[in-house]
């Protein structure tokens, strides 16, 4: 055993389940771990407000305009919401933000495909929120408190999200012939880049043995995708849609179905910076960071006019 005595009884810990808190000790590695899945979480929250923000002009009722602008907000919530919780490890919002728009830190890859048309923004409430939760489900049991506590509230907003996605999903699908067609071709378009979103496979997963150990995951990207697999296709047979995979098939023995795995190839090229949106996602958020340079400067130089006439 090449643990130090602080190793050992940190990893006790997390053998009991129990939460680890912010001033508490932890190794190196955990902290450095978590700042970048949940910095990477945060970054997809608010970069994941572009696709769809891209649609709230042009939503087809007043009903679904106020929705989505709410859905849109809320995403805007888990991100703020998230940054506090990796600044409790001791990297400032600040730093976080630049390290996204130099590069150096990731977003999840699906926000990084265009949303074409109406059906679309059905297809990413259903699809890729249906995959988020499935993901984010695990990790409200997570060993960090804050990321923990925050998981809780984040799915049950998640949830509703999913099913406003769904409820577009069943409009366009069970409208006229157009309408159904949008819906084939979103939900034909989103699938895979969907089955993305949990990270490559399990042999090509490098953070997840380590993290598992330490419980900050709690399942492997591969049981997540198979379950997000389980749960869609009878959503999709429900709304008379087909998922664009000739493999997909009942597997009575393990109890699921057998599916094509995505193109990796196109997942590594995307998380590299050449997917189809890359360039515009992060111009936008560096776009939106300078044009705010103005009120931060403001809100720093009220601080310190306040600050100095308490002090006179
Ligand atoms: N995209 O060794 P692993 C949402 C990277 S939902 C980009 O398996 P890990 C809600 C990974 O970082 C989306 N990069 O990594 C919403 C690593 O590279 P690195 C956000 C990915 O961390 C809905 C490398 O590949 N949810 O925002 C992706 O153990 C609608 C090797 O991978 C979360 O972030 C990917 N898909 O497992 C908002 C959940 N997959 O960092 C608006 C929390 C992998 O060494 C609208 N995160 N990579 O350079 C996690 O659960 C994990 O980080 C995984 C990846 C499962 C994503």
């Amino acid at each position: 055993d090449e643990m130090t005595p602080e190793e050992r009884e940190f990893q006790e810990r997390i053998g009991r389940g129990e939460k680890i808190e912010p001033k508490e000790w932890m190794p190196e590695g955990y902290r450095k771990t978590l700042i970048r899945q949940i910095g990477q979480h945060a970054h997809s929250e608010i970069v994941g407000q572009l696709p769809e923000g891209n649609w709230i002009t042009r939503a087809p009722t007043l009903e679904r305009k106020a929705i989505l602008l709410a859905k849109v907000q809320d995403e805007a919530g888990h991100g703020l919401y998230l940054y506090s919780a990796v600044e409790t490890l001791g990297v400032s919002r600040d730093e976080l933000l630049a390290m996204l728009h130099s590069g150096k830190m990731k977003y999840s890859s699906i926000f990084n495909y265009p949303t074409l048309n109406w059906a679309d923004i059905g297809a990413v409430g259903w699809l890729v929120d249906g995959a988020a939760i499935m993901n984010q489900v695990q990790l409200q049991k997570t060993s960090y408190g804050p990321y923990s506590r925050a998981m809780i509230r984040i799915c049950k907003e998640e949830s509703f999200h999913q099913r406003q996605g769904y409820d577009i999903m069943m409009k366009m699908a069970f409208g006229n012939p157009a309408q159904k067609a949008m819906a084939q071709d979103a939900l034909s378009r989103f699938w895979y880049p969907s089955l993305m979103m949990f990270g490559p496979s399990d042999k090509d997963s490098v953070h997840s043995a380590q993290s598992m150990a330490w419980k900050i995951k709690i399942n492997t990207n591969d049981e997540l995708r198979q379950k997000f697999v389980d749960q869609t296709v009878p959503q999709a047979k429900y709304l008379g849609l087909t998922i664009p995979d000739e493999n997909l098939k009942w597997n009575e023995d393990k109890g699921g179905y057998d599916f094509s795995e995505p193109d990796w190839s196109e997942f590594f090229d995307v998380i590299a910076g050449n997917g189809p949106c890359n360039r515009e996602r992060m111009n936008a958020r560096v776009k939106a960071w300078e044009d705010g340079a103005w009120f931060r400067d403001g809100l720093v130089a009220h601080a310190e006019k306040t600050a100095s006439r308490r002090a006179a």
